[in-house]
């Protein structure tokens, strides 16, 4: 068995011009919600210079995108970015420079809901949630949006209090009725969460609930990996292994959490973590301009400013991206054929170890980009602007 870690004397090279080809290919889908101020159930801070419209909402993400070329399309949360003419706001975005991305729906804020949106035993308000995602649909279509995500807050708190199975039986029903709706170029992404609101049972749990619904649906119905909804130890990189060998991993909502669906700054909590999903992202096809897997980011910043905390995030994507990489995966796929357990360790942490950074702010500088994008931000006077000129009107909160 050859030491592969003792034999190496000379520094990893960092980022070849292949590698910083697939880098350039990066794109991360910011969400609207992040510029507006969130919190806890104990207390919403608010931020000078938070946004009071959908565009300042989009004005802020486009910021982000001037400042790393990493984030050129924005996600809307339909009704939270109900605007009358959604043509005009794709002009808006596409004259700061990003695109319109991912519609969100949402039927979690209507008290019709309380028991249950498209699982719901009442014929009527199941219409109304099928018709909600309908409008999200004539919306993607004037703004050019590909995807249509499905988050539900459908569940129950106590046993016996649902009938699990009519339940599925009813989503199935729904989610067929709004697939069929789908334009030719649109993607329904079905996301899962294994608690909250309800914490008896959700009725999109885990993977495989969004799997099995999905796959009646047909090619365009994808799932949604979003990193904060899974239960402590969970191994997510396998997930996704198993979700693109499958052929249905759509998007991620990437996050970080250290206790629940904490919607903290991605890779802030386990960067490692997030390089090895970001690695299976690689190995399976999953990564580049051509595979389907959308990477967006569903995060909200309750302390901390929200345009450099979206812009950390996504350069916190882009260091896990260049070091996953960096993974020699010949190498790799010949230590593990000759069972080299520590040698593929090894392999592996050598990549997660190299410090990409000095690289990548050379890179960045070489496309007339800023080296540090946090410093040149702060520098800008772009937080002070927004801070005078939003003074009046009010401030957008996560869910308005
Ligand atoms: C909820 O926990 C989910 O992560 C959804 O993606 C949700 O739509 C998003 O947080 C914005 O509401
Ligand atoms: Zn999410
Ligand atoms: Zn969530």
């Amino acid at each position: 068995m050859r030491c592969r870690q003792l034999a190496r004397k000379e520094p990893l090279v960092s980022l070849s011009p292949d590698t910083l080809a697939l880098l350039e290919q990066q794109a991360i889908e910011l969400p609207s919600w992040a510029f507006g101020n969130s919190g806890t159930r104990f207390k919403v801070f608010t931020t000078p210079g938070t946004p009071r419209t959908p565009e300042e909402k989009i004005a802020d993400a486009a910021t982000v995108n001037r400042f790393t070329a990493l984030a050129p399309k924005v996600a809307l949360h339909i009704p939270w970015d109900k605007v009358d003419d959604y043509a005009a706001l794709r002009a808006f975005a596409e004259d700061q420079g990003v695109a319109l991305g991912t519609v969100n729906s949402n039927t979690f804020q209507d008290n019709d809901y309380k028991f249950g949106s498209l699982t719901h035993v009442d014929p009527v308000i199941r219409q109304k949630a099928i018709d909600h995602h309908f409008d999200c649909i004539d919306i993607m279509h004037a703004t050019g949006s590909q995807d249509l995500k499905i988050w539900l807050a459908d569940g129950t708190n106590y046993p016996g209090q649902g009938d699990l199975r009519g339940r599925q039986d009813r989503l199935n029903d729904s989610l067929r009725q709004i697939y069929a709706r789908l334009g030719d170029d649109h993607r329904l992404v079905l996301e899962y969460k294994f608690f909250e609101p309800a914490f008896y049972h959700t009725d999109v749990p885990d993977w495989g609930t969004s799997y099995a619904q999905v796959a009646t649906l047909g090619d365009k119905a994808m799932v949604c990996l979003d990193t904060g909804h899974h239960a402590p130890g969970t191994n997510i990189e396998f997930i996704v292994m198993q979700l693109l060998r499958l052929g249905k991993l759509g998007s991620f909502d990437f996050n970080s959490r250290f206790y629940a669906d904490d919607d903290l700054i991605v890779g802030a909590a386990d960067p490692f973590q997030l390089f090895r999903i970001i690695y299976e992202v690689v190995r399976g096809g999953g990564y580049g301009p051509d595979s389907p897997v959308a990477f967006m980011l569903d995060q909200c910043h309750n302390v901390e400013d929200k345009i450099p905390g979206q812009i950390r995030s996504v350069l916190n994507v882009q260091e896990m991206t260049a070091r996953a990489l960096l993974v020699d995966s010949a190498a790799l796929t010949a230590a593990q054929e000759a069972h080299d357990v520590l040698g593929a360790n090894g392999i592996l942490m050598d990549a997660f170890y190299t410090d990409v950074r000095p690289d990548l702010a050379a890179w960045r500088e070489s496309r007339g980009l800023a080296g540090d994008p946090m410093a040149a931000y702060a520098a800008s006077g772009y937080q002070q602007r927004i801070a005078e000129d939003r003074a009046g009107g009010t401030q957008l909160s996560w869910g308005a």
